[in-house]
């Protein structure tokens, strides 16, 4: 019997993951999986004035020449990777996806394929990419390298600013040939340079699978790495789902996904944009996403000369804290329930028998909780242990419609952004559908 099961489960595998893979995608999804809070890090040119990373000479916002000379006035003379890595670390972010190279071309290691990077063109004049990865494995976090397929500033991409083409594709495959050639390259050199645990592709809607050679690419990256994970933006290629500035309204469908945002409304650095989230707001968000079984993936954007703005550094700072104290509703644990059973965010133990809900602001009296089978053994504050009290109303002896449970949470014992509850349960969760028979 067993052996069949087994069977049956490795054919189902074999049409659901790629053949030249060794470790299962879940398998090599699970750190990920766990992990809930990564920072995305945008870093590059575009800091020197502040202005839109690649897209504002795309967009004509600046010219070309323009933009590009800010190559001069990029320094990162106040760089601290210890520092960086560190607060990463305190944000109680599991791993940090890192700018190699935006859409604007300029490469944030010495490439050997373009000496369009920081080493040779800017007053920096050194590998950035590097002395970050080592802190960051020094303090235990996974590392990600974002890499834009497009590249604007490269003779031989055709796309170059809105409206603006240097030939077409079709007429001049040789050409393209050698972009698809630089590209490999310059992916193939950050991984053996850097070997990242994931690979945060972008820009791929500009071409077809078949023109990146989509296939190709993860091919080439599961080979060095059997364990590398990839995101989605590989033209169907990747491994998991990546919202981009937009809270999902309901479970995505997609089994792995990951929302990544920015504090306020930019990328990388812009001194003029103070519309920053509160980090009650940053916090409430992530209940959301870790609810609906996704991770988070914060941004900042650091100063030319490599700091963080002290704004940047105190959401990560607050995040922190309350991540630390929350840890046991964060980390390890899966979707929670939903919404017609607790209104609002919840998450769920491995094994079903924890139920952990994210409480919104201070109750005006009891929360309520509803069709839960399972016996309730206890109820507690995250964080704090004080145990809290629960009163089930309208159990009828007849009917199979389980109770209400209104769990009370005093004043004080309320946390300064969200309060989180565990409840502990006789099993796993049971939860009651009245329409179904
Ligand atoms: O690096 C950050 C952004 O610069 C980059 N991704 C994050 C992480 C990014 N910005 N925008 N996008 C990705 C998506 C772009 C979508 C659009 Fe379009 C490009 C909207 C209009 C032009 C593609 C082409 C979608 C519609 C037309």
């Amino acid at each position: 019997m067993n052996k069949i099961i087994y069977i049956l489960l490795a054919i189902t595998f074999s049409f659901t993951t790629f053949s030249q893979e060794t470790t299962g995608q879940d398998q090599r999804l699970e750190w990920f999986k766990d992990a809930k809070l990564g920072i995305f890090i945008h870093w590059g040119i575009y800091s020197v004035n502040g202005i839109d990373e690649s897209w504002s000479f795309y967009n004509n916002l600046i010219s070309y020449e323009d933009y590009m000379k800010q190559l001069n006035g990029f320094t990162a003379s106040n760089y601290d990777p210890a520092f960086w890595a560190n607060l990463i670390k305190e944000s109680g972010a599991k791993y940090a996806v890192i700018t190699t190279k935006h859409h604007d071309g300029v490469a944030l290691w010495n490439s050997k394929f373009s000496d369009l990077n920081v080493v040779k063109k800017t007053p920096a004049g050194r590998d950035l990419i590097k002395p970050f990865v080592s802190n960051l494995r020094k303090n235990n976090l996974k590392v990600g390298l974002y890499y834009s397929l497009l590249d604007w500033s490269n003779p031989d991409y055709p796309n170059f600013k809105i409206n603006t083409k240097r030939y077409d594709i079709d007429s001049d495959s040789i050409r393209w040939n050698r972009f698809v050639k630089f590209n490999f390259n310059q992916i193939e050199e950050i991984v053996d340079n850097f070997k990242p645990d994931l690979m945060w592709f972008d820009g791929d809607w500009e071409q077809t699978a078949e023109k990146w050679h989509a296939k190709e690419i993860r091919e080439m990256l599961l080979n060095k790495n059997k364990d590398i994970i990839i995101n989605s933006r590989l033209r169907g290629y990747g491994d998991y789902a990546t919202p981009e500035q937009g809270l999902p309204i309901h479970k995505p469908k997609s089994k792995y996904w990951e929302l990544c945002m920015t504090m306020n409304d930019s990328w990388g650095y812009q001194g003029n944009d103070k519309n920053y989230k509160t980090p009650y707001q940053i916090i409430r968000i992530f209940a959301d996403v870790i609810s609906l079984g996704g991770n988070l993936l914060l941004d900042i954007g650091p100063k030319q000369d490599g700091t963080i703005p002290e704004e940047q550094v105190n959401i990560l700072q607050e995040l922190g804290k309350w991540m630390n104290k929350n840890k046991q509703a964060i980390f390890s644990t899966k979707a929670g329930i939903p919404r017609d059973y607790f209104s609002g965010p919840s998450t769920l133990s491995k094994d079903g028998k924890t139920l952990y809900l994210f409480i919104n602001g201070k109750p005006n009296g009891p929360i309520m909780l509803k069709g839960i089978i399972n016996k309730i053994n206890r109820i507690w504050v995250v964080g704090r242990g004080t145990k809290l009290k629960h009163e089930i109303k309208m159990k009828a002896w007849w009917s199979k419609i389980p109770g209400l449970v209104f769990i009370d949470i005093p004043d004080n014992v309320l946390d300064k952004y969200m309060t989180v509850i565990g409840i502990s349960l006789d099993g796993e969760i049971q939860l009651f559908d009245n329409n179904k028979k």
